[in-house]
């Protein structure tokens, strides 16, 4: 059998085309493939919610793959372990508390656990804006990375959903829009910005700030102390993981509910 260029092109095109169109409709958007992303398209995808993640880069992972200062080991604490257990990642118990765990391993488990759930996944797209009426955010306005980068006059393309979830980190950047655009404050009158670093009261934080700041849109991971000016937690991961699944739950509820 001849192998054809045409014919590779032909599968990617129609293939990526198929993929990309039945997630025009999506119950949950996901802006951000970073551990609290991941991990919460993971905990939907596996309860058949119709989710996609919207990575801004090449590769998934966020801040996972460089554990701390580049040293490629993060650390867990009990709950976030018991997750890192249901994706199948390896953890050594280092001290009384206290786990490790390979970043790399940690990653790609996690994506592909993600992927095989169900959840579709588009790289090299970012979230520029959001579509709101009436008072509820409703889809997402999405363009490539490229265009982005090389500041080309190209305009974006939408996608409509029940759910957006923030999982882009550190810039808390869906509620940064929708803070610039509306005016708005979310949630409360204070500027988006995250707190300095404190390991202990980020990781309790992370978990209350896990919620609806805007109808139709949920902070998760970091992008959840940001809005509320909690401390950073740096190379301690559970508290990503615990606050993407908990995202998946409150989500579900309201998909459950109706609303
Ligand atoms: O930063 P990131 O890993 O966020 P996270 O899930 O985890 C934070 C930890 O990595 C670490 C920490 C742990 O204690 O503090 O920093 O909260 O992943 C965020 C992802 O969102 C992508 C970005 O490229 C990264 O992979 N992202 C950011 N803005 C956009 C975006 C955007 N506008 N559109 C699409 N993706």
């Amino acid at each position: 059998m001849q192998i054809e260029e045409r014919v590779i092109t032909k599968a990617i095109l129609q293939s990526y085309y198929r993929k990309l169109s039945s997630s025009l409709e999506t119950q949950v958007a996901i802006v951000g493939g970073g551990p609290s992303g991941l991990t919460a398209a993971y905990f939907l995808a596996k309860e058949g919610v119709k989710v996609s993640i919207f990575e801004r880069k090449l590769s998934l992972g966020g801040g996972m793959w460089g554990g701390g200062m580049m040293f490629n080991q993060i650390v867990v604490q009990r709950a976030g372990r018991e997750i890192l257990e249901e994706f199948g990642v390896c953890t050594e118990e280092f001290s009384p508390g206290y786990w490790v765990a390979d970043a790399v391993e940690a990653v790609s488990t996690i994506c592909s656990k993600t992927v095989k759930a169900g959840a579709k996944i588009f790289n090299l797209i970012c979230a520029e804006d959001v579509t709101i009426k009436e008072g509820k955010a409703t889809g997402l306005v999405l363009n490539w990375t490229a265009v982005e980068a090389a500041g080309l006059h190209v305009d974006p393309l939408c996608i409509e959903t029940n759910y957006i979830v923030d999982a882009t980190g550190h810039p808390a950047r869906v509620a940064q829009v929708i803070q610039r655009k509306l005016a708005l404050k979310i949630p409360s009158q204070r500027p988006i910005g995250e707190g300095p670093m404190w390991a202990e009261a980020g990781e309790k934080a992370v978990l209350e700030n896990t919620q609806e700041v805007y109808p139709g849109v949920f902070v998760t991971g970091m992008a959840a102390n940001a809005v509320f000016g909690a401390p950073r937690m740096g190379p301690i991961f559970g508290g990503m993981l615990l606050s993407g699944r908990r995202a998946a739950e409150l989500i579900q509820e309201g998909l459950n509910s109706g609303l």
